[in-house]
């Protein structure tokens, strides 16, 4: 069995059987997932809105994202049709200076990542409070490609690869969730690879 062997072939797994969420199979590869294809953005007029429930919203130009200080994470992504990919470098704004710069209230509870094409997600301020949590325009040493989420996606390594929404326009602090486009469409929406929070 092919599913098998690559897990104990690969001597990352081998040193820690539980680096490999349950029912996921290592893939070297970079599968490339996408509901429609990718936008393609005028960069002098591409902005990063945020806003909703916080006290300075903004409203950032490529620029600016690319002056704010960067960070490089190392994190596994994990899809939920079963692919995992281990030790993705991710470089970007951690999403820590992003609360720091907008000043959320007290009363945000939720983030909802609004991407091209209509395409959402959500999570819990909670979650992305993570320091591995950013929105990242280089991966493993090149700029994100538009395939991949370029010129900017979210990354949320502890969840399954749906919430990290590639082609980011816009983050809005709510106070009450709104659910995404697969979570509406029966994807969970805890969506934790670790238990298993795949479909409803
Ligand atoms: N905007 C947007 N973001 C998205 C998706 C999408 O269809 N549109 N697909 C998600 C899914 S299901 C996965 S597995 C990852 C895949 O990222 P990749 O194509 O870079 O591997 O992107 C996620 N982010
Ligand atoms: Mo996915």
């Amino acid at each position: 069995m092919l599913f098998r062997r690559d897990r104990e072939q690969d001597p990352r797994v081998l040193k820690d059987p539980h680096r490999l969420p349950p029912g996921q199979v290592l893939t070297q590869k970079w599968p490339v997932l996408s509901y429609g294809s990718p936008p393609q953005y005028d960069m002098t007029r591409w902005r990063l809105r945020l806003y909703g429930e916080v006290d300075a919203p903004a409203t950032l130009t490529w620029n600016e994202v690319r002056t704010l200080p960067s960070t490089t994470v190392t994190a596994d992504m994990h899809c939920v049709t079963t692919w995992s990919r281990l030790d993705n470098s991710w470089e970007g704004v951690a999403f820590k200076d992003l609360v720091a710069l907008v000043n959320p209230r007290s009363t945000a509870q939720y983030v909802i990542a609004h991407c091209d094409a209509d395409y959402t997600t959500s999570l819990p301020v909670e979650m992305l409070a993570d320091d591995d949590v950013l929105i990242a325009y280089r991966h493993d040493g090149t700029e994100l490609t538009p395939d991949h989420g370029g010129p900017l996606r979210l990354v949320v390594p502890k969840r399954y690869a749906w919430k990290s929404a590639k082609w980011l326009e816009a983050l809005e602090w709510v106070v009450h969730d709104r659910l995404g486009f697969w979570e509406r469409n029966g994807y969970n929406n805890s969506a934790d690879p670790w238990k298993e929070e795949r479909y409803w």
